[in-house]
C-alpha cells in the first residue's frame, strides 16, 4: 500500500512539474552531546554540535539531546533573552525536538539553552539553490537573474512602466555584469520596436511560469537588435 502511495506521489510530482530535488540543507541534525552542562563546552563551542548549522529556508533542524540532563533550544541570546522566533520546551534525555524554518528570511539566528545559558548556537538560514528537476530533459537549472527584477518585468508587462524604463534597467544590469547574455550588439540600423512576445515572456517570467533561460532569450534578442545597447 505504501509503495502504491509513493508511486502515485512521484507520478503526480512529475506530471505537475513539482520540485523533486531539494537543497542539500533541508534536513539537518544538531547534537547536544554528553557533558553539555560542563562549562568547558562553551569555550570550545561544542555545547551544540555543530554550533553553527546551515539550513535552507523551509528546511528542518532536529536537535537531539544526547546528554544525561534535560536541555532546551530557544532563539535569542543570553544577554537579551528569547526573541520568540523559535523555541523548544524541555528536551528530555534521549529525546529530540525539530523545527521547520518556514517563512524565515535568510540570515543568522542565535539560540541558547534557557537552563544553561552558556550553551549557545547559531542557525544560518539560507535561500535554497532553486534546484528543480525539470520534467522533459531533467536538467537542473540555477537562477541567473536577481529575483527582484520580476517586479520590474511584471510592471512592464502591465504597462505600469514604459519600454525605456524597463530596457534601461536591464541595460544597466548587463553592463554591471549582474545579468550575463551571450550575444553582443550587432546592427545599428534598428527599429526601437519591442516585439510583443518579449513582453509576454516578461509577464510569464514574472509569474515564474517560464525559466530564466527562456526570459534571457528575449533579452538577447533585444541586444542583438540594438534595442539594448551595451557600451
Ligand atoms: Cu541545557
Amino acid at each position: 500500500m505504501l509503495r502504491i502511495i509513493l508511486t502515485i506521489l512521484i507520478v503526480l510530482a512529475i506530471l505537475f512539474n513539482l520540485p523533486l530535488v531539494y537543497g542539500e540543507n533541508s534536513n539537518i541534525f544538531v547534537s547536544v552531546p554528553l557533558g553539555s552542562t560542563d562549562l568547558a563546552c562553551a569555550s570550545t563551542n561544542e555545547c551544540y554540535i555543530p554550533s553553527i548549522a546551515a539550513v535552507d529556508v523551509g528546511g528542518k533542524i532536529t536537535w537531539s539531546n544526547n546528554d544525561s540532563v534535560v536541555h532546551t533550544v530557544v532563539s535569542g541570546t543570553p544577554e537579551f533573552g528569547p526573541d520568540g522566533l523559535f523555541g523548544s520546551d524541555i528536551i528530555m534525555t534521549g529525546s529530540d525536538w525539530s523545527f521547520k524554518f518556514d517563512g524565515f528570511d535568510s540570515g543568522s539566528y542565535p539560540y541558547f539553552c534557557l537552563l544553561h545559558p552558556m550553551m549557545t548556537g547559531v542557525v544560518n538560514v539560507e535561500e535554497s539553490k532553486d534546484t528543480i528537476l525539470l520534467r522533459d530533459d531533467q536538467i537542473v537549472t540555477e537562477t541567473q537573474i536577481p529575483d527582484w527584477i520580476r517586479n520590474n518585468a511584471a510592471w512592464w508587462a502591465d504597462n505600469q512602466i514604459d519600454d525605456d524604463t524597463f530596457v534601461s534597467g536591464i541595460q544597466y544590469l548587463i553592463k554591471e555584469g549582474i545579468i550575463s547574455v551571450s550575444s553582443t550588439s550587432s546592427s545599428s540600423n534598428t527599429t526601437n520596436e519591442i516585439p510583443q512576445w518579449i513582453k509576454n515572456n516578461a509577464d510569464w517570467w514574472s509569474q515564474e511560469l517560464i525559466s530564466d533561460d527562456e526570459f534571457l532569450k528575449g533579452i538577447e534578442f533585444l541586444v542583438e537588435n540594438g534595442i539594448i545597447v551595451i557600451s
